[in-house]
C-alpha cells in the first residue's frame, strides 16, 4: 500500500527533503563473499538506522545456488519490507552506500558475479521507474527464485506494477526456478 499520509514534510536526519507521504518499499538483499550472516545483519542494521525508514518486517535469508553463467559460491538471500518518506533515488542511493560501507568494490567484480553485499529496490509503492541507474519495479525480479521466495513470505499478495501479478502468482509461474 502507498500513499498512507503523515503531517510532516522537512529535512529529515539525512538532511534530505522527505515528503508527507510513506511509501512501503521491498529491498532484496544478497551476499555470497566473506561472513555472509554478519554482512546481511549490520546491511539491516544500517537501513533501520537510516533517516526516513523504517524497517518493518524481514524474511528468513535462505541459502540459494547461484543463478547465471559465473561460477561461484553459494548466496544468502533475503527481502526486508521498509516503510520510507524518502524518495525512490535517495533510498536507492543510501542503499548504494550501504553496500560500499560493507565492502562491495564494482570497480573489481563482475556483473552477476561474486559479492558481498547486494542491495536492490524491488518494489517501491506502486510506483513504476524507468531513468538511467533506477528501474523499479527491479527489472528481473518476476525471474528470481531467490528473491521471489523471501518476498513472498512477507508479502503474499502485494501488487507488483508492470506485472500487474502478486509474488506467488509469479513464484507459481517460473515454478520456483530461476
Ligand atoms: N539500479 C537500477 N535500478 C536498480 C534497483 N531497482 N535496485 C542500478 C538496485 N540497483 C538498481 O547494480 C548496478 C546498477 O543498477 C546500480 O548502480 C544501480 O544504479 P548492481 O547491483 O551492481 O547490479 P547487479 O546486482 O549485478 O545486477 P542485477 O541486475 O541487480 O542482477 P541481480 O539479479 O541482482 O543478479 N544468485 C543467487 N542465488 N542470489 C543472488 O542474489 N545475484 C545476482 C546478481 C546473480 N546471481 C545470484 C544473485
Ligand atoms: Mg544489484
Amino acid at each position: 500500500m502507498t500513499g498512507f499520509f503523515i503531517a510532516r514534510t522537512g529535512l529529515g536526519n539525512s538532511g534530505r527533503l522527505e515528503s508527507s507521504v510513506t511509501h512501503d518499499a521491498y529491498i532484496a538483499i544478497g551476499s555470497n563473499l566473506g561472513d555472509r550472516h554478519a554482512t546481511i545483519t549490520r546491511a539491516v542494521h544500517e537501513i533501520s538506522t537510516l533517516g526516513g525508514v523504517s524497517v518493518i518486517e524481514q524474511s528468513t535469508i535462505i541459502e540459494t545456488p547461484p543463478v547465471g553463467d559465473i561460477e561461484q559460491g553459494p548466496y544468502l538471500n533475503g527481502v526486508v519490507h521498509v516503510q520510507t518518506t524518502l524518495a525512490a533515488r535517495d533510498l536507492l542511493d543510501s542503499l548504494l552506500k550501504i553496500e560500499a560501507g560493507l565492502g562491495r568494490d564494482r570497480d573489481t567484480e563482475k556483473r552477476w558475479g561474486p559479492r558481498t553485499l547486494d542491495l536492490d529496490l524491488i518494489v517501491f509503492g506502486d510506483q513504476v521507474i524507468d531513468e538511467p541507474g533506477l528501474q523499479v519495479p527491479h527489472p528481473r525480479l518476476h525471474e528470481r527464485s531467490f528473491v521471489l521466495i523471501p518476498l513472498v513470505e512477507i508479502a503474499p499478495e502485494i501488487l507488483i506494477p508492470v506485472q500487474n501479478e502478486t509474488p506467488r502468482q509469479l513464484l507459481r509461474a517460473i515454478g520456483g526456478a530461476g
